[in-house]
């Protein structure tokens, strides 16, 4: 009896781990770090896209820290992130830097991108406000971004810095992203919305996806 369930266990054991290597949901965690120095900022970062929302960000920015710790959270993203710039002069080279730094990451765990659900979209709530982010990690880089703000900053971010953002994480990172603030009152909600769509729709993107049994995502058979 004791020998039939040691063996029932050992045949349920070779199960799964033949079903892991045909649906690949568990293969190896894809990684990657950066480390961006110029004479304007320094950015250095570890990602795991395989992670859980783990983080530990430090810029000179606390509200854009914040933001960036929800866009990680709602993809699941495990990430470790310093950086510093010259904010003494204005935001954007260091809000820039990061985006750049992160869409390298990305692009350098993602690899050829196989077997990856590529596209996908996200609208997320935060109370009054609705932010929504479609996303296709075509190896394309493009950004729209459509959304107004009632104030020019939100804590010490400077807002208008928010589409420069993300198109500099577009260009680093080669995919299509689509964002849009659908409505909202307070400024933060409508942010930090934004964010968590933006976050919502990558994890679901880098998602590996069974039926594609490894294979590039593309009619072209590349995507970088
Ligand atoms: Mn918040």
């Amino acid at each position: 009896m004791k020998r039939e369930k040691g063996q029932e266990r050992q045949r349920r054991q070779k199960r799964q781990r033949m079903l892991r290597k045909t649906v690949g949901s568990r293969g190896a965690s894809r990684r990657s770090a950066v480390s961006r120095q110029t004479a304007e900022t320094r950015v250095e970062l570890r990602l795991n896209v395989d992670g859980s929302g783990r983080t530990k960000i430090e810029t000179p920015i606390p509200f854009f820290s914040h933001m960036l710790d929800a866009f990680c959270r709602f993809a699941n993203l495990d990430l470790e992130l310093t950086a510093a710039g010259d904010v003494e002069i204005d935001q954007h080279h260091t809000v820039e830097d990061v985006a750049l730094a992160l869409g390298q990451a990305l692009r350098e765990a993602l690899g050829e991108r196989r077997g990856i659900r590529r596209a996908a979209s996200a609208s997320v709530p935060m109370d009054d406000a609705l932010g929504f982010c479609a996303v296709d990690l075509s190896g394309r880089p493009f950004s729209v971004f459509d959304a107004k703000f009632g104030k020019e900053r939100q804590g010490e971010l400077e807002l208008d810095l928010l589409p420069e953002f993300f198109r500099a994480l577009a260009n680093s990172s080669r995919a299509n992203w689509h964002l849009r603030i659908e409505y909202g009152e307070n400024e933060h909600h409508k942010v930090e919305a934004l964010f968590k769509s933006a976050g919502s729709a990558l994890g679901q993107a880098v998602a590996r996806d069974g039926a594609r049994a490894g294979a590039v995502p593309s009619t072209k058979g590349v995507l970088e």
